[in-house]
């Protein structure tokens, strides 16, 4: 028995998987989450719905897409996924944070504000395979009311949607400029920043109608770059040379500093409350209260969620084993991207995952 990848074209985080595993060259097979697929197999082995999720070979189940990505590292240390210089790696961790946990922003508020009705057609067909659009259109409508479910959480309202706009389509301009370059994040390969960024750029923002035509008329180099990377292209090619920073990243950096980082360290206070009365090893509730967060000039309110503390700590980790040398070329980037409060961040406990879910360490 080969692996079997639990997960969807519409996903976010199943797009990232699937251009891992095609990437590092890995046979698998695809299964949609169907209803039943969801019980039988997602809900009684993982024990919350989710997807992506990885029954390997082995019959053991993975979940969370860095995890994944970890055990085919472990399982074939050729064409590593990370660059493995260290101001390179750091920086790899900073943009997974930023992928997998503020582009997911724009990503729901395109797909539920621009292309609500398609992508019930599409949960639909996955769904319920052999009914009648109709009945498809239906059951799209039930599966999609969890997700769209989500987006209040996310702060996306009439307040915050221009500057989510403003600031994917900033994005969308930084990122083509960095294309016109290099055709990966760090060269001529694809390596782990590519893998996170082609999360929330594949699925919502390139597969989705409404977003898929903006991208394309927008951004052409950064669709050429979606199909590249999902197609798991950029096996060979050198990565940038002597753990440079590539400049024209640094735009992109810079946005996530002024915008991220003071949401997690507002959410980061907020956890910090709550473990101080937490049991030692308790699960992390998925969310705290709401934090104020500001995007592309517009600012709101949005849940303080716990998983981007864990992203976060990779990357905190990663900066906390440089050597002296190191440390000083990547202090000088905080300096320049406005970072500075990431030198000192502590959080307020160690994270861990148990049972597929947060927890404390
Ligand atoms: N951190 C997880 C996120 C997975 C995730 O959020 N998956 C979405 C679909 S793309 C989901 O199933 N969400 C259900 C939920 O969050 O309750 C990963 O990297 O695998």
């Amino acid at each position: 028995m080969g692996h079997i990848m639990y997960g969807s074209e519409m996903s976010l985080f199943s797009g990232k998987a699937r251009a891992y595993l095609r990437w590092k060259g890995v046979e698998f097979t695809e299964i949609a989450p169907t209803p039943a697929i969801m019980k039988s197999e997602i809900i009684a082995n993982i024990g919350w719905p989710v997807v992506p999720v990885i029954k390997l070979d082995t019959g053991a189940y993975v979940q969370d897409t860095a995890d994944i990505i970890d055990v085919f590292e472990r399982r074939d240390s050729t064409r590593p996924v990370m660059p493995g210089a260290p101001v390179q790696n750091f920086v790899s961790y900073l943009i997974q944070l930023f992928a997998d946990e503020w582009l997911t922003l724009p990503a729901m508020h395109y797909r539920w504000n621009h292309n609500e009705e398609w992508i019930y057609t599409q949960f639909g067909a996955n769904a319920a395979p052999d009914a009648s659009p109709e009945e498809q259109y239906e059951a799209g409508k039930q599966v999609g009311a969890r997700f769209h479910g989500f987006v209040p959480m996310l702060g996306v309202t009439d307040a915050t949607i221009p500057g989510i706009e403003q600031a994917y389509e900033q994005f969308l301009a930084d990122f083509s400029t960095h294309l016109e370059i290099y055709p990966y994040v760090f060269g001529h390969r694809a390596s782990f920043a590519d893998f996170g960024l082609i999360g929330p750029l594949y699925a919502h923002q390139y597969r989705d109608k409404y977003s898929g035509e903006l991208m394309k008329r927008v951004a052409p180099r950064v669709a050429n770059w979606v199909e590249r990377v999902i197609a798991g292209d950029g096996k060979d090619g050198d990565l940038i040379p002597d753990d440079a920073i590539p400049e024209t990243l640094l735009p992109i950096l810079k946005v996530q500093m002024a915008e991220q980082i003071p949401a997690l360290s507002a959410t980061n206070d907020l956890f910090g409350t709550w473990a101080e009365t937490a049991e030692p090893l308790s699960e992390v509730p998925r969310g705290f209260d709401m934090i104020p967060f500001t995007t592309g000039g517009h600012s709101g309110q949005c849940a303080a969620r716990s998983f981007p503390l864990y992203r976060l700590q990779d990357a905190l980790d990663a900066y906390a084993l440089l050597h002296p040398d190191d440390k000083a070329r990547a202090d000088a980037l905080l300096d320049e991207i406005g970072g500075g409060a990431l030198k000192t961040f502590k959080l307020k406990a160690r994270l861990t995952r148990r049972n597929y879910k947060l927890a404390l360490a």
